[in-house]
């Protein structure tokens, strides 16, 4: 039997650890309501072919939104790390929410049904104002959310029943709710609540992330993907002489091979674009507008060029460029089909993803250029997250500009009336690649035996042409390195010099002289708005 006393005293504890406790395990509801809420939605997703996925949206929306001075920042900070940096940054927003959700779902209720259904407006919009959105689009986040709706309230009723069950009946005041409903114990209450919790909540991790990762349109790509045959070029780049690359251990090799090429794209999930489907129109200012498909284009006489692409955010002396063997079909001939009107001067292209680039026409319809609407990379068809199955690829342009993957449209207009992508962001809307230089080896900070040193690299001057490359240690004279026989101007150059280190702490720098007699600017400049300018330095320490 319990004395009176003995009662209230422990009413007084249950009702201290049922705040402290109520937070956490109304928490918790909140959490287990996101989770729910995203798996339900992610597995909408993947049953309707990869649409309306509400986390890439808002996180690719993010990407669109950002400041362009934080995205360098970001990119900087996290190099190609930077997609999950923003996945992470999501998630953390998300469990704060989640939290905040649940908490107020049991103080004040509706307000967390509010807080949720106003996340899952933002969701949804993103949703529909995304690339390729469909009408079918904004079910998965519609799904989500309905089930999420249903779980908290279920999940809040059953966390207040477990509080309620603890409140001691007799010292109720008559006629409240707890007075009039019949009572389980607390036990029961506590498991009813627990073990929806935790049900609901493991099995939303598990079959969230596994509907994430099974991305069931991609997979079924990469299988057309392996099924088609890349043509052979009937204009093939010419045969690599012995004397085209230079043998020294350490140096970037003439070609880089694809899975070492950097990769750079707003894309946080790779577009899987079924060829079979795909589409390239050529609209906007000319006298025919042009339809073709993948099979129509691999049926063209294609051409081999090795091109070294180039990102405008690369930093002197950075890697975020590369040389490959790129197979396709001259974009120039597609144009002169199109027949661009007077007045036009850019081609503005779009991934299926929005992605767009402005590249002047000039350059597109040069006959001394090889612009290329690529199938191939390396002698294989392009990989998924190079573009498959078709991207542009521009000598003397900057990726930004001119080397759109997964293209869908290329709009003859003017920079006047239109701006690629990341020209509304700051950058320049032009952006030819400037002369540069980079020391492959020795290893900037790297300590060296005294002696014969090989120091190597590459020197690019796209279409114009490298003509010389110096070296300089600490503050001697230029010296001429040794250049490898030039392939083609649109393609780097690896260089060498034979340097005798002699100890203690040296600086070696490198500059290149392209063939007009021009040579590349000691003057420092970031990547924005147009690419980064100086000369690369490395510092060795010689034992
Ligand atoms: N669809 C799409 N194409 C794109 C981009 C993009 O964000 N989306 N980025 C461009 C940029 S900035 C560069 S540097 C090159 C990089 O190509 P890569 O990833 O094949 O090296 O792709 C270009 N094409
Ligand atoms: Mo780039």
């Amino acid at each position: 039997m319990q004395t009176p006393t003995n009662l209230l005293v422990e009413q007084r504890g249950a009702a201290a650890m049922t705040r402290r406790a109520l937070t956490l395990w109304s928490s918790l509801v909140g959490v287990v309501t996101a989770l729910v809420t995203l798996a339900t939605a992610q597995v909408l997703s993947a049953a309707l072919g990869g649409v309306g996925d509400p986390l890439l949206a808002v996180g690719s929306l993010l990407v669109d939104l950002a400041p362009p001075e934080l995205k360098t920042l970001v990119i900087d900070l996290f190099s190609t790390g930077d997609k999950l940096f923003l996945f992470l940054s999501i998630a953390v927003v998300l469990l704060a929410l989640s939290v905040i959700v649940g908490v107020l779902q049991l103080r004040k209720p509706p307000l967390g049904l509010l807080v949720l259904v106003g996340v899952g407006a933002v969701a949804l919009l993103a949703v529909v104002t995304r690339a390729g959105v469909t009408p079918l689009s904004p079910l998965p986040i519609l799904g989500g959310l309905a089930t999420g709706i249903l779980l908290l309230r279920v999940l809040i009723g059953r966390l207040s029943a477990w509080r309620d069950a603890r409140q001691p009946i007799g010292l109720q005041a008559p006629g409240t709710r707890n007075w009039a409903e019949p009572q389980h114990p607390a036990s029961i209450e506590r498991r009813r609540f627990l073990v929806l919790a935790l049900v609901a909540g493991i099995s939303a991790a598990v079959v969230g992330s596994a509907a994430r990762t099974m991305s069931a349109a991609s997979s079924a790509v990469t299988a057309v993907r392996k099924a088609i045959l890349l043509p052979a070029a009937v204009a093939p780049a010419p045969e690599l002489a012995v004397t085209s690359t230079l043998d020294v251990a350490g140096i970037s090799p003439f070609v880089t091979p694809t899975a070492d090429f950097y990769r750079i794209d707003t894309a946080l999930q790779v577009p899987a674009v079924d060829p079979t489907t795909w589409k390239l129109r050529i609209t906007g200012m000319v006298e025919q507008e042009i339809e073709i498909g993948f099979d129509e284009l691999l049926a063209l006489p294609l051409e081999e060029h090795y091109v070294t692409l180039a990102c405008v955010s690369n930093e002197v002396g950075g890697n975020l460029i590369g040389n490959a063997l790129w197979r396709g079909y001259p974009i120039r001939e597609l144009l002169a089909r199109a027949r661009p009107t007077a007045g036009a001067d850019m081609v503005l292209s779009t991934s299926i993803d929005g992605f767009t680039a402005s590249t002047p026409l000039s350059i597109l319809t040069d006959a001394d250029t090889a612009a290329l609407l690529a199938v191939g990379m390396n002698g294989a068809l392009l990989p998924l997250d190079h573009g498959f199955p078709v991207r542009m690829v521009v000598p003397g342009l900057f990726g930004y500009v001119s080397a759109t993957k997964w293209v869908v449209e290329l709009k003859v207009t003017t920079f006047a009336k239109d701006m690629g992508y990341w020209t509304s962001r700051g950058w320049s809307a032009k952006g030819p690649v400037k002369l540069s230089s980079r020391i492959d080896t020795p290893l900037d900070g790297s300590t060296q035996k005294a002696g014969r040193l090989a120091i190597a690299g590459v020197a690019w001057a796209q279409h114009t042409g490298i003509s010389r490359v110096e070296v300089r240690v600490d503050d001697g004279a230029w010296q001429e390195a040794t250049l490898a026989n030039r392939v083609t101007p649109d393609a780097w150059l690896q260089w060498s010099y034979d340097w005798a280190a002699t100890s203690g702490m040296h600086r070696v720098t490198v500059r290149a002289v392209d063939s007009n007699g021009r040579t590349q600017t000691a003057a420092e400049a970031p990547p924005a708005p147009d690419g980064s300018t100086g000369v690369h330095g490395i510092s060795v320490r010689v034992s």
